[in-house]
């Protein structure tokens, strides 16, 4: 009965922006390796080397805590909401700015920033500068720079297992939920 009144999970169409070498195939394989291990019964681990196989851009679906996502390694049509990987070692790039103002003319109007492979970069200092530079890019593209979750990762840590790398994709999926799943 309670199944009737139960509302159905919004469907999020995800894109990941983000310069080559940044961590994006390796995040999103992460992704669905840690909520395949949470919940099977709901998800599938697609390993780094299917998603680096395919020929197109790859595309994954997952189901969160709140919602169900299509997502797709690159920037895709119809997207509302992004994942922005920024390397935690080399900050933005100068691709990164043309990249968001691809995805403001796509309709994307949310993101939430990755700060990716987090367990080489020990100097907070750094991490603090890479996501202040982030935020005034996403402000310039107009977006809400203050208000955009930046989450940082251990996407390739996590795929092995690594407890901390597993709680910062964790910890990612929650700030997607929040900013992307919101009514
Ligand atoms: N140490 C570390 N390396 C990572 C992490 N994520 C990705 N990498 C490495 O960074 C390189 C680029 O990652 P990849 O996912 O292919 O980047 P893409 O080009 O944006 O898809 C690969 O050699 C990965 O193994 C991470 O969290 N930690
Ligand atoms: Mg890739």
């Amino acid at each position: 009965m309670f199944s009737l009144f139960r509302r159905a999970k919004p469907q999020i169409h995800l894109s990941t922006l983000g310069a080559d070498g940044h961590g994006r195939t390796t995040l999103l394989s992460a992704l669905t390796q840690v909520l395949h291990r949470d919940r099977p019964d709901a998800n599938t681990h697609v390993p780094l080397a299917q998603l680096g196989s395919s020929a197109g851009p790859a595309v994954v679906q997952y189901e969160t805590a709140r919602a169900r996502y299509t997502h797709q390694d690159s920037l895709a049509p119809g997207a509302g909401g992004a994942l922005l990987a920024v390397c935690a070692l080399d900050g933005p790039m100068p691709g990164t700015e043309e990249q968001l103002r691809a995805a403001k003319e796509a309709g994307v109007d949310r993101i939430v920033v990755a700060l990716t492979r987090c367990d080489l970069q020990s100097d907070f200092d750094v991490l603090e500068v890479i996501g202040v530079e982030v935020s005034m890019l996403l402000d310039e593209q107009g977006f809400d720079g203050d208000s955009t979750p930046v989450v940082p990762v251990a996407a390739q840590a996590a795929l092995r297992g690594n407890e901390a790398g597993t709680d910062s994709i964790r910890t990612l999926l929650s700030s997607m939920d929040k900013a992307f799943a919101r009514r």
